[in-house]
């Protein structure tokens, strides 16, 4: 029995999960959640409630992005998006580390900026900047974030690049960070990304009711 991927089509996380999973060719079965209904079934093997989770056949789960993409590259990693160097490693590490743990954050503010009503949208927009300017000087270099080529932290930054360029994309593509511009809109043009948005009918119906994409 092949594992089974819970995952959200637009969620930043299962997007880099999905990303791994078909650029290594690992065949997985995947079921699309709703965020406001989710599967019982998924709860109980995964209680924390977020996804992609990956469900193994004898029961185990893998509930973190970041290891369902090591997992699935373990198996085949035909871009070579793991390194053999320790260094590289540490500093693809380093690069996902600040993205989740700093970047996110900013970005959710960034995003319900009407929630958080004391301080403007550009205000939380200037708090994320300082990893966007940081990610245009690694890119002004050879166009990849690390060395030269995509590797895993290219793949697993790239979703929260494009969900905060869609947040307010008049001033994305009018901003000063030309190579970030260039690299989203090749990522976002690639055939592997099209790839794992392609949409289901359910997920359609959701994203026409939320007016989003
Ligand atoms: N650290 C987790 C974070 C996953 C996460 O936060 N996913 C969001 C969707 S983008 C989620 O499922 N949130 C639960 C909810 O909205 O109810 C990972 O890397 O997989």
């Amino acid at each position: 029995m092949k594992p089974l991927l819970y995952t959200f089509r637009r969620c930043p996380f299962a997007i880099r999960a999905r990303l791994a999973i078909t650029v290594s060719g690992v065949e997985v079965d995947q079921h699309e959640v709703s965020l406001r209904a989710k599967p019982k079934e998924m709860l109980e093997c995964s209680p924390k409630g977020t996804v992609p989770v990956l469900r193994f056949a004898d029961g185990s789960v893998l509930e973190q992005s970041l290891d369902i993409m090591r997992w699935a590259l373990s198996i085949h990693d035909p871009e070579h998006w793991l390194d053999d160097d320790q260094a590289v490693t540490a500093e693809i590490a380093a690069l996902i580390k600040q993205n989740d743990e700093t970047f996110k954050p900013a970005l959710d503010l960034y995003k319900y900026a009407v929630r958080f009503p004391q301080h403007s949208e550009a205000y939380y927009r200037e708090q994320a900047e300082p990893f966007l300017a940081e990610l245009d000087i690694r890119l002004s270099k050879d166009g990849y974030l690390i060395c030269g080529r995509y590797t895993l932290a290219d793949m697993a930054v790239f979703p929260f690049i494009r969900q905060f360029s869609n947040v307010n994309r008049d001033w994305f593509y009018a901003s000063r960070y030309h190579h970030l511009i260039a690299w989203l809109d090749r990522l976002i043009g690639s055939e592997l990304f099209q790839n794992v948005m392609q949409k289901e009918a359910e997920s359609l119906k959701e994203d026409v009711l939320e007016n989003k994409n």
